[in-house]
């Protein structure tokens, strides 16, 4: 009788722990806001000379506003696109893998036209002979939440769309998409 009261009493109390345990769990969630804004800071590879600069990711109305402001950067255009992986730890920029491409696509494209293309294919980036370049491009179909910890690459050549990943060459640095504070 007695080992049984104990039992059910403990019983009880990892009913009554498992409940708390939820609740914290569920106000925890309830507290953590969805981001709003990820930042890439870009890492010359080996071949990047002294590119240098920050990606910002900001969350629209519907789909991510990208933003680039580079520098160092060989005059004309650059395959820019986000791939696989947000791993810089290369020298060549490899570990960051392919193109993202979560939607199994593939199929290599221009952002401004094709719309059957991998996700991270954001076209070029273009520098002016001060080695400045700038990006600003929306995109409805880009949600923030899934590019997280993905990464970003600067190419060493223009994107020419053609398959199967746009003839881009080398990469000149990689930068890692992390949640930044919002605004
Ligand atoms: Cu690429």
């Amino acid at each position: 009788m007695r080992t049984r009261n104990l039992a059910s009493t403990a019983a009880a109390g990892a009913v009554v722990a498992l409940a708390t345990m939820a609740a914290t769990a569920q106000n925890a969630e309830m507290k953590m806001e969805a981001p709003t804004k990820a930042v890439a800071v870009l890492i010359p590879t080996k071949t990047g000379g002294s590119i240098a600069g920050t990606i910002t990711f900001r969350k629209g109305e519907k789909g991510t506003r990208v933003l680039a402001e580079l520098t160092g950067v060989p005059a004309g255009k650059h395959g820019f696109h986000i791939h696989e992986f947000g791993d810089a730890s290369s020298p060549d920029g490899k570990a960051a893998g392919g193109h993202f491409d979560p939607k199994g696509t593939k199929k290599h494209g221009d952002p401004s036209k094709a719309d059957v293309r991998h996700l991270g294919d954001l076209g070029n980036i273009e520098a002016d002979d001060s080695g400045k370049a700038t990006y600003d491009k929306e995109y409805p179909d880009l949600p923030l939440d899934m590019i997280l910890g993905h990464g970003v690459v600067v190419h060493e050549k223009a994107d020419d769309f053609g398959q199967p990943v746009g003839n881009a060459g080398g990469r000149l640095a990689v930068g890692v998409i992390g949640v930044a504070k919002g605004n």
